[in-house]
């Protein structure tokens, strides 16, 4: 399978791994108390799981074991790769083609499709992550009520904006290829969430009926290399606001972090090949009442080496209403107390984007919505790497 490949020169060192992508337990007074399991976990690291069972034909026992799974790397780390997902290896070839081919694009044609702030669609490379800018350029676009008619139709104009693609004379398979690439991510997701819906002990459709229709956006990153890397990040700190992210990383490079269980010791996520990353966002922290917590993750920039990745953001219907659901995981342990308040899905997402746009002051968190008031985030700046 061919592989996304540097826009720029390679270098044989990766600065990221040496960074943090296989830290130890940080000797600071906060982070003594690390328990022997959760150091068994960390260096397991994040769980890989197969997902044959959820399209091949299997015994009630192997498909109960991978409920069992997702459930767990849910629970303990918001974060699992994916392999055997039923996406075609030649579809992921032809996109990753695809993405390198835009980021090559001169920049003036790039700039000529820009994001506004009032269409959070479109390539951009000054996004701001926490306040902070981003060392990297992207480029979102997202569902179409009416494939039929042209991008800035009024019915393809939603709370997002509309799309804005390249011309084809530029590239003339991107916007095919990306749909299509799009409509397999989608399908992949709900199956994802169709698994992880049994796991909280829910019918295998419960949240079908929030996704229809699903408002979900496609990004495509490109993270050039960075020459002072630790004054920057690639990607500040933050959580997914939709319920599900499923993320293409670059095989070979370990930039992507995770916060294990929010104890501020950063686990890096070494990409498996041809396996897609998944992580729990806000909207899934909010109908399992914390129990499975969208996990807070960083990329780091790199002096040596460029990178690309594509998160698929999962989001639920604009007009959905997501509130705990009082699970019941057992006879004795049902959950009585709601920690959020409802939250309807299309305001999060208008406000968080308004956020990415520019430094707003507090961007909106899933903590805002907390029954109990608590709003406290604590910041890190890159120089605290
Ligand atoms: O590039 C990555 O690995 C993750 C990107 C990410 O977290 C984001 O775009 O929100």
């Amino acid at each position: 399978m061919r592989r996304w490949l540097p826009l720029h020169a390679t270098c044989c060192y990766c600065v990221t791994r040496a960074l943090g992508a296989a830290s130890t337990c940080d000797s600071s007074a906060s982070n003594q108390t690390c328990s022997a399991d959760a150091e068994a976990e960390v260096l397991k690291g994040v769980p890989v799981i197969d997902l044959t069972p959820l399209s091949g034909p299997v015994t009630t026992t192997e498909f109960q074991q991978l409920v069992e799974q997702v459930g767990s790397a849910c629970q303990q780390w918001g974060f699992f790769q994916v392999v055997n997902h039923g996406v075609p290896p030649d579809l992921i070839e032809e996109f990753q083609a695809q993405v390198k081919a835009f980021f090559e694009l001169p920049a003036d044609q790039k700039s000529a499709i820009k994001r506004t702030s009032s269409n959070a669609r479109g390539y951009y490379d000054d996004e701001f992550t926490k306040n902070t800018p981003d060392w990297k350029q992207g480029f979102d676009f997202g569902h179409i009520p009416d494939e039929t008619k042209p991008p800035d139709d009024p019915a393809n104009v939603v709370m997002d904006g509309h799309n804005q693609w390249p011309t084809a004379a530029q590239l003339p398979h991107f916007q095919r290829v990306m749909l299509r690439y799009y409509h397999a991510l989608a399908q992949l997701a709900a199956r994802i969430m169709a698994a992880i819906a049994l796991s909280l002990n829910l019918p295998r459709d419960h949240f079908a009926l929030d996704f229809t229709p699903h408002t979900s956006f496609l990004r495509l990153n490109h993270y050039p290399q960075c020459p002072r890397p630790r004054e920057h990040f690639a990607v500040n700190r933050h959580t997914d606001a939709g319920a599900l992210t499923v993320l293409l990383q670059q095989y070979g490079i370990t930039s992507l972090q995770v916060n294990h269980g929010g104890s501020g010791r950063w686990v890096g996520i070494e990409p498996v090949e041809g396996a897609f990353t998944i992580n729990v966002g806000d909207m899934l922290q909010v109908w399992s009442n914390d129990l499975y917590k969208a996990p807070e993750h960083r990329v780091l920039a790199n002096s040596q080496r460029d990178r690309m990745s594509a998160p698929f953001f999962y989001n639920p219907s604009y007009a959905a209403t997501v509130k705990p659901l009082g699970l019941c995981l057992g006879p004795q342990a049902c959950q009585v107390d709601p920690h959020y308040r409802p939250i309807n899905w299309g305001e999060y997402r208008r406000r968080r984007f308004e956020g990415d746009y520019a430094n707003v002051g507090e961007e909106v968190q899933i903590a805002h919505f907390r029954v109990s008031g608590d709003t406290s985030t604590a910041d890190v700046t890159a120089a605290e790497l």
